[in-house]
């Protein structure tokens, strides 16, 4: 059993016993762990911060490590949001302060994160109108033409959506909108939020105090990227499809195992030769190397786990080093994964 991140901070037993909920896919035995704390005092806002948000971490964990399906990892979530609506009842706080909107970036599916974040909100007083997952950004600016808000939250929990999360900054800032974002997508540190110009809180916490504080918010230096004008992350776009049609068909000469493959198998490669682009176009966009290798080093945990050698990665990035040869930046990046997928494997770019 994994220790809670949080040990100490809730009552014994708490953690295990919602773990164990989750796991079983019994949504009654988790709710009634969330509601026991709240009825022993614990503050709803540290039930959704200290029990609910770790054990999505952990679901993530056991999912990354092949312990866990997909469909146990699809049960544990919906039973977290089960809770999360749970301990928003049980706390049913009125707002008192101004409308905050709390949506997920264009193509974002990861809409429980900003979830907690906007029931923190309410928690704290603030009028909260949850958008969802994946808004478009048009969708997001008409809501906000028709109904005043103090600000924005926007999550992303997927760095290769950092263009789009840019779009949607931006398409907020052009109404005059103040933006909060938050989410793994921006790296652990927010670094990847300050190339995009805009405030970054780590946790719920505080992108409250935050939005309470809208001088602050809005005095943000401005976006780092200038080195767009090399052209490299439309180009690469541009040529999205035809390098998963390069990399397949390399691949299915490099490895005719792979013409057996079922359809659901040839599914999962695709998407990963897409990831693969997408996340360096990513890494193009805020010109940080360490988003595409960070990116590879954990796509080589996920393959080995599941039993796909090393070295077909390595291949891959070679190729598609070979086809972006007149990419200097991008062919940077790819060597830098490749070294560190040597360092992890000993089976790199050569
Ligand atoms: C549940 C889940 C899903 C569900 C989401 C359903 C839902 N309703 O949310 C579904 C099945 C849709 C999903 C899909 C995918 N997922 Co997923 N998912 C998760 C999982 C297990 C839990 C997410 C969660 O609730 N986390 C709990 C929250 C509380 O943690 P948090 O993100 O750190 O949030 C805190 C802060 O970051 C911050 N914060 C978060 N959002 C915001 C927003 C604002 C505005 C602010 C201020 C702060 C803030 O505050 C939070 C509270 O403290 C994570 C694992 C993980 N560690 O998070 C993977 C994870 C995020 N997913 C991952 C992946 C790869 C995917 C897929 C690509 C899988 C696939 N092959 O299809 C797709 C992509 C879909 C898409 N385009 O969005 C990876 C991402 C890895 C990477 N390199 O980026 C993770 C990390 C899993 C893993 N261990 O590998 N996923």
């Amino acid at each position: 059993m994994t220790a809670a991140p949080t040990a100490g901070i809730l009552p014994a037993g708490a953690w295990p016993a919602y773990l164990d909920g989750l796991q079983e896919a019994d949504e009654y035995a988790a709710i009634e762990v969330a509601v026991g704390l709240l009825e022993a005092g614990v503050p709803a806002e540290r039930v959704l911060l200290d029990l609910v948000a770790p054990a999505q971490a952990e679901v993530g964990e056991r999912w990354a490590r092949n312990e866990w399906s997909v469909a146990q990892e699809h049960a544990a979530t919906h039973i977290s949001e089960r809770v999360v609506a749970a301990v928003a009842a049980y706390a049913n706080p009125r707002p008192t302060r101004g409308r905050v909107v709390v949506a997920c970036m264009d193509g974002e599916w990861h809409a429980l994160p900003p979830r907690l974040v906007a029931e923190v909100l309410r928690l704290r007083g603030w009028q909260v109108t949850f958008l969802g997952a994946s808004v478009p950004a048009p969708h997001l600016v008409s809501y906000l033409h028709r109904h005043d808000a103090h600000a924005v939250a926007l999550a992303c929990a997927l760095p290769m959506r950092l263009p789009h999360a840019h779009r949607m900054i931006e398409a907020c800032r052009r109404v005059d909108v103040p933006v909060v974002v938050g989410g793994r997508g921006f790296g652990a540190d927010g670094r990847w939020a300050r190339k995009l110009g805009v405030a970054w809180a780590p946790g719920a916490p505080s992108a409250a105090d935050l939005i309470a504080d809208e001088r602050t918010l809005r005095r943000v230096p401005p976006a780092e990227l200038s080195h767009l004008a090399d052209d490299e992350y439309t180009s690469l776009l541009k040529r999205r499809g035809e390098l998963i049609d390069g990399a397949l068909a390399e691949l299915r000469e490099r490895d005719p195992g792979t013409r057996d493959y079922t359809p659901s198998q040839m599914d999962s490669t695709v998407s990963d030769l897409g990831y693969i682009v997408d996340f360096l176009a990513a890494a193009l966009y805020v010109d940080d190397a360490t988003l595409f290798t960070e990116f590879v080093d954990w796509l080589v945990e996920i393959l080995t786990s599941r039993g796909v050698p090393a070295p077909t990665l390595g291949s891959t990035l070679e190729h598609y080093g070979r086809v972006l040869r007149d990419f200097p930046r991008a062919a940077r990046f790819l060597g830098a994964a490749g070294s560190s997928l040597a360092r992890l494997g000993g089976a790199g770019v050569r």
